[in-house]
Formats: C-alpha cells, sequence, structure tokens
C-alpha cells in the first residue's frame, strides 16, 4: 500500500502548498487523438516542479460519456481510455510523488451519468440500485414532481420511459443524482473515496459537495436564478454524511478535503470546515468572482474593489483557513475578468498573482493563468462544447432575447473560456496536440506561450515562481493575519501581520493593487508622514524599488515590508 501521509512529515502540508488545477482534457496531449491525457501530464511535471507547485488538482479522468467532460462519471474506480491506464494513473502518483507534488482527485459524489451501469440497473429496478437514484412518481397532471430548476437550467427532472417513473438531476439530464438516503450508496461511495486513498492520492476536491442531501421533495420558492436550493442546500444529512466520511475514510489516511459549494454563506462554510466538527478542510466559494455580476456570472454590472474588498474580508475574517482561487474551468480567465487582457495584460496578470499568493489560505492556479492566458476568442456558438451553454442559448431564444445579447452574455459566461488547450509554444497545436484539438487553440498562442516565457526573467510565469518562492519563505505570508485596509471603486489594500503565536519572526506585509489602466494616487490613506518613515517595498510587478511612491502606475501592485509593530 502506497498512501501518501507515511512520507509527509507535518499533517497540515496543504495549508503551505500552492495547489495547480489540471483540467486534463486541455493540458497535454502525448498521442495525437487531440485531448490531452494523463502521460502528456507525467511529461509536464517537472515545469510543475520549477513553478513551485506542491499538489495537483485533477479534474474527473474517470470513464465518461463526456457529457460534461468528465463531471458525470460512469466508472468510479477505472480510467477514460482517452486519459490513459490504471497503470498511467499509478506512475502519475508516483512520478509526481519524487517532485514533491501530491495529487488530489477531483470526486463527483452527488450524481453519476446516466450510462453508469447503477443507473442502467435502477431504471429497470434490478436489485440492488432500485433505489440508487431519486425517483418520483408525476404529479397528478403528468407533470414533474415539482418546481425545481436545474443549475444547467430547465426542470431537474427528466421521465424516464424504462421505469415509468421520474428522476431528479440538478445538472444535466445526462447527470442523474445519486441517493444518500440510501444507506448502500453512502457505503458505496465512501468505498470509492477508499478506492483512490488506497492507490496513493493525497486528498480531493468534492465536486458540488454541499448538496449531496436533499431535505424534502416540496416545491421551491419562486426566485429568479435556481428554484429549490432551500431544499438541499448544506443539510443536515450532508453535514453527517460528510462527518461519518472524513471521520472512517479520510482520517486513516490523513487525506486533504477541498469541498466546492454553491449558494453558500460564511456561515455555512464556517460549519463545513470547523476542525471541531470533522467535515471538510476547507471549501471554495465563488463571492469574490461575483462582484461584477448581478446573477452568477450571467448578468453583469462594474467592477469594484470596495466591494471585492469587502467580501474577501468577510470569508478571510470568518474562516479559520480560505481555499483560494480566481479561476478554474467554469470560471472566465481571470485577466479577461478582473484584469486587461489588452495593453496591460502582462501587468494585470502580475498584479493578479500578487493578489492571489497573498491571501490568508491555500492558493489554488489553474492551468494557464501562470503565463497570462486570456479568454477564449470564439467567434459562434458551434466552436463551443459545454453543455451549460448550449443550454443557456436554448433557454434565452425562447425567452426571445435578441442575438447580440445572447452571444454577449455567452462570450462572457461560457465555461469554455478557461477550456482552451493550454498555449505551451507558438506552434501550430500550441504543442498541447499534433492533431486537431478537441476545442479550438486561442489564436494569440503565437504571442502568448509557455515557451517564451519559462525561466525568461520578468515574464509572467516567472513572476508567478518567484513569488511562490517569497511566500514560501515568509511566515506572515503563509500563517499570518489578515486584515482589510483601504478600498474604493479600483484600489485595494490590505495588511498581513505575524499571526500573535508566530515563533518565527518576520515582517507584516502591506499589499496594495491598482485594478485600474491609470494611475492613481495613494496619501494620505497610508498616512507616510515623511518621506524617512514611508514604508519599503519589497515587491512590486513594475521593477520598482525604494520607499512608497506617491502615485501607483496603471495596474501596479506592491508589497511593503513594515517592522511588527508599523
Ligand atoms: O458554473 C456553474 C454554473 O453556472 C456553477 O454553478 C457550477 O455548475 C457549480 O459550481 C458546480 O460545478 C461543478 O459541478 C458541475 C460541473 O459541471 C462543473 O464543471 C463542476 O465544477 C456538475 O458536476
Ligand atoms: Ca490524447
Amino acid at each position: 500500500m502506497t498512501t501518501t501521509h507515511d512520507s509527509t512529515p507535518e499533517r497540515e502540508w496543504w495549508r503551505s502548498a500552492v495547489f495547480y488545477q489540471i483540467y486534463p482534457r486541455s493540458f497535454q496531449d502525448s498521442n495525437g487523438d487531440g485531448i490531452g491525457d494523463i502521460p502528456g501530464i507525467i511529461s509536464r511535471l517537472d515545469v510543475l516542479r520549477d513553478l513551485g507547485v506542491g499538489a495537483i488538482w485533477l479534474s474527473p479522468v474517470y470513464p465518461s460519456p463526456q457529457a460534461d467532460n468528465g463531471y458525470d462519471i460512469a466508472n468510479y474506480r477505472d480510467i477514460d481510455p482517452t486519459m490513459g491506464t490504471l497503470d498511467d494513473f499509478d506512475n502519475l502518483v508516483a512520478e509526481a510523488k519524487q517532485r514533491g507534488i501530491r495529487i488530489i482527485m477531483d470526486m463527483v459524489l452527488n450524481h453519476s451519468s446516466d450510462e453508469h451501469p447503477w443507473f442502467q440497473a435502477s431504471r429497470r429496478r434490478e436489485e440492488p440500485y432500485t433505489d440508487y437514484y431519486i425517483w418520483q412518481p408525476a404529479a397528478p397532471d403528468g407533470g414533474p414532481p415539482n418546481n425545481w430548476t436545474s443549475f444547467f437550467m430547465g426542470t431537474v427532472w427528466e421521465w424516464d420511459e424504462v421505469r415509468g417513473e421520474y428522476y431528479l438531476h440538478l445538472f444535466d439530464r445526462k447527470q442523474p443524482d445519486l441517493n444518500y438516503s440510501n444507506p448502500a450508496v453512502v457505503a458505496e461511495m465512501k468505498d470509492v473515496v477508499r478506492f483512490w486513498l488506497e492507490r496513493g492520492v493525497a486528498g480531493f476536491r468534492f465536486d458540488v459537495i454541499n448538496v449531496l442531501s436533499k431535505q424534502s421533495y416540496a416545491d421551491g420558492r419562486p426566485t429568479l436564478v435556481i428554484r429549490g436550493n432551500e431544499h438541499y442546500n448544506t443539510t443536515e444529512g450532508t453535514h453527517e454524511f460528510l462527518r461519518q466520511l472524513r471521520a472512517e475514510v479520510m482520517e486513516p489516511y490523513g487525506a486533504f478535503s477541498v469541498g466546492e459549494t454553491v449558494f453558500i454563506t460564511p456561515e455555512e462554510a464556517q460549519n463545513l470546515t470547523n476542525k471541531a466538527r470533522g467535515e471538510l478542510d476547507t471549501v471554495f466559494y465563488f463571492d469574490h468572482l461575483e462582484v461584477d455580476r448581478v446573477i452568477a456570472r450571467y448578468v453583469p454590472r462594474g467592477f469594484s474593489a470596495h466591494r471585492l474588498l469587502k467580501r474577501l474580508t468577510a470569508w478571510q475574517e470568518r474562516l479559520e483557513w480560505n481555499a483560494i482561487a480566481l479561476e478554474n474551468h467554469d470560471q472566465p480567465r481571470i485577466v479577461s475578468h478582473y484584469g486587461d487582457d489588452g495593453v496591460y495584460r502582462e501587468r494585470s496578470a502580475k498584479l493578479i498573482a500578487t493578489w492571489l499568493l497573498t491571501m490568508k489560505g491555500t492558493p489554488f492556479i489553474y492551468q494557464g493563468q501562470e503565463i497570462g492566458m486570456t479568454n477564449f476568442d470564439m467567434t459562434g456558438l458551434d466552436q463551443l462544447n459545454d453543455v451549460e451553454s448550449h443550454n443557456i442559448d436554448a433557454l434565452m431564444q425562447r425567452f426571445r432575447f435578441p442575438g447580440s445579447l445572447r452571444w454577449y452574455i455567452t462570450r462572457q459566461a461560457s465555461r469554455d473560456n478557461a477550456r482552451t488547450p493550454v498555449q505551451w509554444t507558438s506552434e501550430p497545436g500550441a504543442g498541447f496536440t499534433d492533431g486537431q484539438p478537441w476545442l479550438p487553440i486561442n489564436a494569440n498562442a503565437e504571442t502568448i506561450n509557455f515557451a517564451s516565457q519559462v525561466e525568461v526573467p520578468d515574464s509572467v510565469w516567472s513572476y508567478y515562481r518567484d513569488l511562490i518562492t517569497f511566500r514560501a519563505a515568509s511566515p506572515t505570508l503563509l500563517r499570518g493575519t489578515f486584515t482589510p485596509l483601504f478600498s474604493d471603486k479600483t484600489l485595494m489594500a490590505y495588511r498581513r501581520s505575524p499571526a500573535p503565536d508566530e515563533p518565527e519572526a518576520d515582517e507584516t506585509y502591506t499589499i496594495v493593487l491598482n485594478f485600474c489602466g491609470y494611475s492613481r494616487r495613494l496619501s494620505p490613506w497610508l498616512h507616510a508622514d515623511s518621506e524617512a518613515e514611508r514604508p519599503r517595498i519589497v515587491w512590486s510587478n513594475i521593477g520598482r524599488a525604494g520607499v512608497l511612491p506617491d502615485k501607483l502606475e496603471p495596474w501596479e501592485a506592491i508589497i511593503l515590508g513594515m517592522p511588527k509593530e508599523a
């Protein structure tokens, strides 16, 4: 048995590690079929080590019909043939370990694929699978059992001819929800988690973890967005399942968990991660990525650094520990979102790195973020693969949204923005594939690519690497407290101070970020009365040195160092 914790000197390694999310389809193809795979990942482990990555979150690699790119699992105990084999996977874990990198798996406990043999048996009422999923008879009028709506739009209920009942799917109709009130399902899923721990993974990113256990199937209250979630959001049943999972399965392996959550408040997140309750180590939340959105990712409004700092502070202060991600495979590229993907692309990408790596918590970098990749230069819906984009477009058509508005919304919200292949080189195929890529490669691969940045001083890649090194050596950045200092529409500043019980000496850092394309005066809020008293710049994204200036340049980011009492 190879379990990672055997070689782990400290149990809470994940507090100091920097994580890197791999979306395998788009990371590196090794055999020319246009789809990234596990041997491709292995071939890039050296550069992840060089960047300073301590752990990889691997998006799903299980057998899947790929209705939702692997988030529809058809076998929880194997590897999809397009990704490789179980041997390749074991090899990945071993090769990563040799480089000091741990692997955490993405685990989708809420739903499987409708092509999973469990579901096929369930619709035929074959034991023990009859009640593995959530089945309900039709309402008296023959319609769906309630008015809930799916995360991917429309009703959550799909009629099944074979069984003569409706089944529930919070996501796509090809993703039926598993039934957590069935003890057999609970036991099965614990065993699935154990299967991968036995293969040496260091933990899990649990997909939509706070919706597993449904409390009732009554109608949902009327809302603009998703209807019905008050019946399944972060229920006591889910808490109870997580406590069992941790005590019985995760704890013996010292495994780490980050749960992805939807519609969650800092209070509920606190309950999920509070050490004493023994559920999850940490959670992903998305409040800080929606300050320029009215409804989830769809309806835009102006960016406000003030709103951003307010939301960050709520989570930074409420949670003992945070998992911090600014991008993932569902979100737009952060440089196209909060940054400037035009003239100031490099500088704003570095500002964003400064933000990510100086917050309190464990930072997650999404593949391509470290070279400042931008949103997909999509030209038409036919180029898109994302099931959600197609569903939302169909819904907007039904409501007679004009084509230009539909396209505007799709372009800024489509999850394919972050799913285009990683741009390794400027060659055709971008060093990602020798074949036809499954999703188009962004034309800007000619100028934005890994080869032109790796080990090149001043590149975005080098900036990430250097700041990861700086963070790793700073007790304050690793463990210190967080205090908001100042914010307005485009400027934000916060402070990291040594933790009260910090054994090692370190400075207090003030981080100042100018989220806009024009320069900004700084005083008087940083109250530097005389030149001599001004704090020193210890880090800059434009090569600035010396003391705090009066003015920040467009998209400038600085870290100021101060003695502890400042
Ligand atoms: O992107 C979203 C919809 O607009 C989010 O609500 C997203 O669906 C939610 O964060 C859950 O995401 C996770 O589970 C989904 C999968 O499609 C996503 O890729 C995954 O990250 C269903 O498994
Ligand atoms: Ca391949």
